[in-house]
């Protein structure tokens, strides 16, 4: 059987990064209110302030950089194309760190924060500045109908043909620093067991699809990735 790696990663790997988690004490849910900030009906009512919400965000990650984690991630997808294996690295981060690390197979199913998409016309274009609600869409002109490309609740994820056929051939399949509370990225672990791979969890703790994981391993991403992408290179290259 071709090897098949399908790897998840979430907001922990990105946490060494300086990139606040959701759900952790001091994470970003504990300080905003999701249902204003990351659904359709918190926009369509209060865009100034979800514009707001997202340009400190974008802001932070111009200035954060990938850690040893993300840089792993990429090494471990060279060498496991390499060998002839097949490679999907699925985000629900938007951060775009995982690709500054080298990572090139790669599905932002949560969206990403340097792109901006057209309530009018869906042209997404690239976005490195401050949104609001006067801009015009760079594709059909349309004022005041700007907004980020990310997937808040109620909308569909991005990619999801793609990562549910990766899925159903995965031979190994590891989720990192995600706590599993998001569907539908928290039943990807049971559909790659379904699909007879092997499983890990890489995280601070176990999140709550843990009875799906093989393997797990609690602690910071710095540490763990780099030494579970070295079992990994190892065995692909044996
Ligand atoms: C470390 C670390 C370190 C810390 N090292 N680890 C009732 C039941 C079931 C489902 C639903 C329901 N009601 C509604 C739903 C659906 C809903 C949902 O799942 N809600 C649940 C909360 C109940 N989902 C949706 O609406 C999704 N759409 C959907 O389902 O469409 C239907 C459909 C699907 C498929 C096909 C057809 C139709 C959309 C979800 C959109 C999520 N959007 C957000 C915000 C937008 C982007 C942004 O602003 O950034 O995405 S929410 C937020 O959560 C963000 C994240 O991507 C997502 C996941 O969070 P993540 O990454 O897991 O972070 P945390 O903070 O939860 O966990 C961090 C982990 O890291 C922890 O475990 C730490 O321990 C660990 N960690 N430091 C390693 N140094």
């Amino acid at each position: 059987m071709k090897p098949s790696l399908v790897i998840l990663t979430g907001a922990g790997i990105s946490a060494e990064s300086g990139l606040g988690t959701f759900r952790d004490t001091d994470g970003v849910w504990s300080k905003f209110d999701w249902r204003q900030l990351a659904t359709p009906e918190g926009f369509a009512n209060d865009p100034v302030a979800v514009h707001g919400f997202y340009n400190a965000r974008r802001q932070g990650l111009v200035a954060a950089q990938p850690h040893a984690a993300h840089t792993a991630l990429a090494e471990l997808e060279a060498a496991w194309l390499a060998s002839g294996g097949d490679f999907l690295l699925v985000t629900q981060n938007i951060d775009d760190l995982h690709e500054r690390a080298g990572s090139r197979a790669l599905v932002h199913m949560h969206g990403e924060l340097f792109k901006a998409r057209c309530g009018a016309c869906e042209a997404v274009t690239d976005c490195r500045t401050d949104l609001s609600i006067t801009d015009a869409c760079t594709a059909c002109g349309r004022e005041g109908q700007m907004r980020p490309h990310v997937v808040w609740f109620g909308e569909i994820p991005l990619g999801m043909d793609e990562i549910f056929a990766a899925l159903e051939t995965a031979t190994h399949f590891a989720a990192i620093g995600t706590s599993g509370t998001v569907w539908p990225a928290a039943g990807f672990a049971e559909a790659a067991k379904a699909a007879g791979a092997r499983t890990w969890e890489l995280s601070l703790e176990a999140g709550e699809s843990g009875h799906f994981f093989d393997v797990t391993d609690y602690g910071p991403a710095s540490e763990t990735v780099p030494r579970w992408a070295k079992t990994m290179m190892d065995e692909i290259r044996a």
